[in-house]
């Protein structure tokens, strides 16, 4: 007999096909992606790394058939590594490529593993890093208190304003006055480019001050794809030291971590001196195996096909498809009464205020459409006063609706519902109550399916 488990893995595939997907963070992969990462290699054991010889773009020639075809010296701990060795080559190499890389570990599990590693890889315990506040729209493993990575290391929080930008006189007269080892870029809920040119201009003067390196990193989860697709600038090409990036979110690659850097590219065996021009071969280190034992292989495969998919001119639409998408449904909500944190979205995310907006917390509206087959999530605002756990906003956005191959014309239908919803979170006032307007709720929930089936998900 199946396994109950298979029974609901259908059922989160009607889920899946049938609602719309709003969280900014998740997407569809391609077949080919998921059929990389539910294969045999799953079964194989390769701690230690690939070749590092000739590694990196800047000194080499591209040219992928001869890395699959070369006996690669490998550092590894177990024997078998021929395909694993040139999977994970090509992943690396294919890495480089699209963000302008001198080096990639495609190793880490996760963005907080990959994260954790950079922090391993240059900060000594107490060391200080100055990263964007949780509040303000930072990233839990930025140094929120809950974390490990706070426990070891002394995070200072810089914020934004009330227009929604990074404050940058904050960001640099902490800087000046802390001298951070450590300066990082990244969010989870922001909707601005980042001034990575002024930020680099900022670590020159604190190394300069204080008379030490300063790592400059930017965590860029969300908006990898938008930088593999060419619509949003690459911190690397800014002066920025190392760039982490989860896999599965606008690169729409399996789960999974990825950290590229510049520098030096040489064998992990022996232990570098701790400079920023050694930062690829620390980082390496500090994955494995500082924090990671073996790493997943065949994850490692299906990052390498995602990698390939968005190296295809194919993929530039699509991320310039995004932010076009974001820019319609953002207008669309705000001509039906939604109030946006910043005004707006430069990117693929848009955060709603929607006390605000209709007086409501985020909790009962992210309920009530989710009964409506929308998903999106309750997000903290800047100035919330809710906390974690009745937060005033919910945070959308345009990646995975795009994949299903979604427009303009669809982004005012979507704003259409979501105003109907609020109205109905108004009238109910409280979740509970919500269930007198289950019948209402699922008239939608029916709209939104007859949608969501014009627009196949593509692995399913
Ligand atoms: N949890 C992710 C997000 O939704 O933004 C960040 O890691």
């Amino acid at each position: 007999m199946k396994d109950a488990v298979f029974g609901l893995i259908d059922k989160e595939k009607t889920r899946q096909s049938e609602g719309l997907e709003l969280i900014p963070s998740e997407n569809y992969v391609s077949k080919a992606v998921l059929e990389a990462m539910g294969s045999v290699l799953t079964n194989k054991y390769s701690e230690g790394y690939p070749s590092f010889d000739g590694l990196g773009i800047s000194d080499k020639e591209w040219d992928e058939t001869k890395i699959a075809a070369e006996i690669l010296p490998n550092y590894r701990y177990y024997g078998g590594q021929d395909n694993v060795d040139r999977i994970e080559r090509l992943a690396i190499d294919r890495a480089c490529r699209l963000f302008h890389a001198a080096h990639a570990n495609v190793q880490p599990h996760s963005g907080a593993s990959a994260n954790e590693a950079v922090y391993f890889a240059w900060c000594e315990p107490g060391d200080k890093i100055l990263a964007m506040s949780l509040p303000a729209g930072g990233h839990l493993t930025h140094g929120a208190p809950v974390t490990r990575s706070a426990h070891i290391y002394n995070f200072i929080g810089y914020g934004v304003t009330a227009d929604g930008d990074i404050d940058y006189a904050d960001l640099e007269k902490k800087a000046l006055e802390e001298e951070p080892k450590l300066i990082l870029v990244g969010y989870s809920a922001f909707m601005k480019i980042p001034d990575f040119a002024r930020i680099a201009k900022i670590r020159d003067k604190v190394a300069e001050k204080s008379g030490h390196e300063v790592l400059l990193m930017a965590d860029m989860a969300h908006v990898a794809g938008l930088i593999a697709g060419g619509v949003h600038p690459n911190p690397l090409d800014y002066g920025f030291n190392v760039m982490t990036t989860t896999t599965h979110k606008t690169l729409r690659g399996p789960r999974g971590g990825l950290i590229l850097s510049n520098g030096n590219v040489a064998s992990p065996l022996k232990k570098p001196e701790k400079n920023l021009a050694n930062i690829p071969i620390l980082i390496d280190r500090a994955v494995f195996p500082g924090t990671q034992g073996g790493p997943l292989e065949h994850v490692i495969a299906a990052k390498a096909v995602c990698f390939g998919e968005d190296l295809e001119p194919e993929f530039e639409t699509y991320a310039r498809k995004i932010v076009e998408n974001a820019k319609a449904l953002a207008n669309a909500l705000q001509e039906n009464g939604f109030v946006l944190q910043g005004g707006g979205t430069e990117n693929h995310l848009i955060l709603i205020d929607m006390q605000k907006s209709f007086g409501l917390d985020g909790k009962i509206y992210e309920k009530a459409l989710d009964m409506a087959g929308l998903t999106l999530n309750a997000n903290s605002l800047p100035t919330d006063k809710g906390g974690a756990f009745r937060p005033s906003g919910v945070r959308l956005g345009t990646p995975a609706i795009t994949t299903r191959g979604m427009g303009v014309e669809e982004m005012q239908k979507l704003a259409d519902w979501m105003k109907r919803v609020a109205d109905i979170c108004k009238e109910a006032g409280t979740e509970d109550n919500l269930k007198d307007y289950a019948e209402d709720l699922t008239t939608i929930k029916n709209e939104v399916r007859d949608l969501a089936l014009q627009f196949p998900v593509p692995s399913i």
